[in-house]
């Protein structure tokens, strides 16, 4: 009997811990952030109904079949339509949460950047983010796995005898102008990492050896942390850096200031 009460007793602080959002999200900064918001409520209420039903009907049975003296426990071999019945159930549900979330996935993922976009390279690397922009001419220079030289300051491997890596800006911290389409190019240098910022809900694994490509537009300026959400490692915990949203005057003169340094 005080198992079934401790059943219904955890359901209910379950649910009232969510429902009353303590601990939620910071406030978003992206476009796409309400939508990964009303998202997230729409499953979380689908699957916290069935939780509730689920756990309530746990606790009645724990309770309806409590030992008693004298009776005896029956063998029971299971019930296919009922099988075949909550498997379709589940299988229905996971889709339809899977395609009412298709729009916001199309749009960071499928549909191409803008040709105003911005382009940013992020790689993730035991234990930091390196943030490239391509410079003034707009162009990634190219990088040599043979020219990485963590200690002389060249984490990706530029190859500086090439004009297009000459202007290229490598800085460990991020600046992005507000309301500006923005594409990343994310890659690992070792292991898999996670981009992460909560504010503009984005989270991404970097994978070693493919350029995972993500557009987002930040829509609020602020000094948002970005962390690494895989753990990958002894340092794991230190992979952190920063992004700051930007009016456009402040990103060009960040720009410069990263440039000249
Ligand atoms: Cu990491």
């Amino acid at each position: 009997m005080l198992l079934a009460l401790a059943i219904w007793l955890i359901t209910i602080v379950t649910v009232v811990l969510f429902a009353g959002q303590f601990w939620w999200f910071p406030e978003s900064a992206s476009s796409h952030g309400e939508s990964v918001d009303r998202q997230f409520v729409y499953t979380l209420l689908v699957t916290g109904l069935v939780f509730v039903l689920s756990q309530v009907a746990l606790g009645y049975f724990v309770l309806r079949y409590r030992q008693r003296p004298g009776q005896k426990a029956l063998y029971h071999h299971g019930n296919n339509k009922m099988e075949i019945a909550w498997t379709l159930a589940a299988t229905v549900l996971f889709y339809v949460m899977v395609i009412a979330g298709q729009g916001i996935w199309y749009d960071m993922y499928i549909e191409a950047a803008p040709q105003d976009a911005l382009r940013i390279e992020v790689t993730g690397q035991q234990f930091a983010w390196n943030i490239r922009y391509a410079g003034p001419d707009g162009e990634f220079g190219p990088v040599r796995p043979e020219l990485i030289n963590d200690s002389a300051g060249n984490p990706l491997g530029l190859d500086l005898q090439n004009p297009a890596a000459q202007d290229d800006i490598v800085v460990p911290t991020m600046a992005v102008p507000i309301n500006r389409p923005v594409e990343l190019l994310l890659r690992s240098k070792d292991v898999t990492h996670a981009f992460s910022v909560r504010e503009l809900r984005i989270k991404q694994d970097t994978v070693p050896g493919i350029i995972i490509p993500l557009r987002f537009t930040a829509t609020r300026t602020g000094r948002f942390e970005i962390s690494c959400a895989e753990l990958c490692g002894m340092g794991h915990h230190r992979m952190r850096s920063f992004i700051e949203v930007l009016s456009e005057e402040d990103y060009a003169s960040w720009l410069v200031e990263q440039s000249e340094y």
